[in-house]
């Protein structure tokens, strides 16, 4: 019955035994995972796009190469992910279509331009430092899928954040027009790269229930914190300046006081308003429609392979 069956949920949790797709499970701890997955997934496949500008751009070889990697390692996340949230019954179909008609959400950062080679630097640097921060305690997440893609992808996403800094750290060591590029990226990538941790906690409808269910290890206001504190000491070894006045080392609390985040133009983003959600958009909507004949020629085949079999 169903209160043996939350027992049991909950033996696990505290056990800290991971939860599995056929496992039972409460309706809203399944809905909060399609939710944070499939957003999750989205984020990745739409952050192909920022980079995928400076594909065809980059100024060697080498950096073509690296880039193609990181991008191509992008795709493969958002299948990875796709992949987890389909254990929880939900299909690829249905969360596709949230993304192409704008119901769904992807992480804000991807809805600002990358003007400069330098942005490639400090997306590196900067957004997957973020998304590391964010993900290495998913690898600790109640749900076993979703726990065991996130360890592959912090894998590949240290390797992105050092290719990202690697370009800063030429940048800054090159001609002075080169450092000023650098510095133009870290001015405005900063503030949109800590506010990808989401709105504070006392703002976070759904923080303190993810945290009981073991989804969520940290807040967001705690995740931010550490990112702020690990990447201060980077920005000094670049010799670049974080574009906030009231950033300091605090002696008492051990940690970076900042000055304040700019909420509304956060939720300006996350509601379709940034610079360049109508062109994400329209790019994700654009490469599925000229997909379509792929789609229809693998079922195609697949038809005509049962048709075999079955005669
Ligand atoms: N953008 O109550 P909370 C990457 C929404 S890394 C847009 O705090 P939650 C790698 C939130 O969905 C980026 N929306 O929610 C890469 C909720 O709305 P809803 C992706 C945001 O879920 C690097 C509402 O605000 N990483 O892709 C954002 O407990 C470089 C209230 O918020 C992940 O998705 C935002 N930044 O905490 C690729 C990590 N923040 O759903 C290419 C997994 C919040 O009620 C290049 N996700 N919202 O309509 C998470 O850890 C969590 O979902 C949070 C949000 C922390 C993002």
């Amino acid at each position: 019955n169903t209160i043996d069956l939350e027992k049991e949920f909950q033996r696990k949790l505290d056990a800290e035994e991971k939860i599995e797709p056929k496992d039972w499970m409460p309706d809203d701890y399944r809905k909060t995972l399609i939710r944070q997955i499939s957003q999750h997934a989205h984020s990745e496949i739409v952050g192909m796009l920022p980079e995928g500008n400076w594909l065809t751009r980059a100024p060697s070889l080498r950096r073509k190469v690296a880039a193609l990697a990181k991008v191509q390692d992008e795709a493969g996340h958002g299948l990875y992910l796709y992949s987890a949230c389909e254990t929880l019954g939900v299909e690829r179909d249905e969360l596709l279509e949230q993304l192409h008609t704008g119901k769904a959400k992807y992480s804000s950062i991807f809805n600002y331009p990358t003007l400069t080679w330098a942005d490639m630097g400090a997306i590196g640097w900067l957004v997957d430092g973020a998304a590391i921060m964010n993900q290495v305690p998913l690898c600790r997440c109640s749900y076993g899928p979703y726990a065991r893609a996130m360890v592959r992808v912090c894998k590949e996403e240290s390797f992105h954040q050092r290719q990202g800094y690697e370009i800063m750290l030429t940048l800054c060591n090159g001609t002075p027009e080169q450092k000023a590029m650098a510095q133009d990226a870290l001015n405005r990538w900063w503030w949109p790269s800590i506010m990808m941790f989401g709105p504070n906690d006392a703002d976070s409808p759904h923080t303190a229930q993810s945290m009981q269910w073991k989804i969520k290890r940290f807040t967001n206001d705690e995740l931010r914190q550490r990112f702020i504190d690990a990447t201060v000491p980077q920005a000094d070894i670049l010799g670049i300046k974080i574009p906030d006045p009231d950033l300091k080392w605090n002696e008492e609390t051990k940690h970076y006081d900042f000055g304040s985040i700019d909420w509304d133009e956060f939720w300006a983003v996350v509601k379709g308003n940034g610079p360049c959600n109508k062109e994400r958009l329209a790019a994700r909507n654009k490469a599925h429609d000229n997909g379509a004949w792929v789609r229809e020629a693998a079922l195609a085949y697949t038809e005509k392979k049962r048709k075999k079999t079955a005669a």
